[in-house]
């Protein structure tokens, strides 16, 4: 039986729309988020907030321990994260969305990830004990895998290095049963596996994807907006396609964009 949930967001035709992405835990910046989306919803009168992926599972050092390549130091808060996510999708129900993370996946069908824990989906899922994990499953059993703005925008979690013929194929895409998808090879993975883990992708690729949702959207689309890695500076882009926004992580507080006051 498939899945009854989405797996596309589209946009509607106006208004601002906010995007970011790989919070992994970092509270603080998902509050700044929310200030931002509060403040420009209270200006335009509509807004459209948008979480790339990835919205849990933190590193887990002390402030002593912290390394240099992970950037500003912060405390995982996951749960509480996802609580205030929650919170912010049912006062502004089809305003917030958050795409499907390789982390999130983890949860609902998707190979376990080792980044800051040896297996962090048992671990986050032992920490916040059998309802709250049952609440999340459910959560990002819900979440969609790529988000298309009127504007030529369209937006995934990693790198949208897939041969798509057609939307219809992402639509029909299942996040149950990938839990021992290789990931050390992109050759070997199912489309939803390229979808949460390239993190580089071909430019013709890119653009045959491109191609494929102007067509079915009557849209003239041109860029894909990702994350799942880490920027330096923020964001990089390859070619006029693609634009990589940076993780929380591995990343100093004044690079993250907007800067704080
Ligand atoms: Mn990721």
């Amino acid at each position: 039986m498939g899945d009854p949930s989405p797996k596309i967001v589209r946009f509607p035709e106006t208004g601002p729309l906010l995007v970011c992405t790989d919070l992994h835990g970092n509270l603080p910046d998902f509050l700044r988020m929310k200030e931002l989306f509060l403040a420009a919803r209270a200006e335009a009168g509509c807004c459209q907030l948008l979480f790339l992926g990835d919205l849990v599972h933190g590193p887990a050092f002390t402030r002593e321990e912290w390394p240099d390549y992970l950037g500003s130091f912060y405390v995982d808060h996951s749960a509480a994260l996802l609580e205030a996510f929650m919170t912010l999708q049912e006062t502004f129900p089809g305003e917030v969305h958050c795409l499907l993370g390789n982390h999130e996946h983890s949860h609902v069908g998707g190979p376990h990830t080792p980044k800051f824990w040896l297996d962090e989906t048992a671990h986050f899922e032992q920490k916040v004990g059998p309802i709250a994990s049952r609440r999340y499953r459910a959560l990002f059993s819900g979440f969609p895998l790529i988000a298309i703005s009127p504007c030529g925008v369209v937006f995934s979690h990693a790198a949208p290095n897939i041969s798509l013929t057609s939307l219809e194929e992402i639509e029909a895409i299942e996040y149950l049963g990938h839990e021992r998808m290789n990931l050390l090879t992109l050759e070997t993975m199912p489309m939803l596996g390229r979808l949460l883990w390239a993190r580089r992708c071909p430019t013709k690729v890119v653009q045959r994807f491109l191609e494929v949702v102007s067509a079915e959207t009557k849209g003239e689309h041109g860029v894909v907006v990702y994350g799942h890695d880490i920027a330096p500076s923020g964001f990089e882009h390859f070619g006029a396609e693609l634009l990589m926004l940076s993780t929380s992580f591995g990343l100093d507080d004044p690079c993250k964009t907007p800067a704080r006051p």
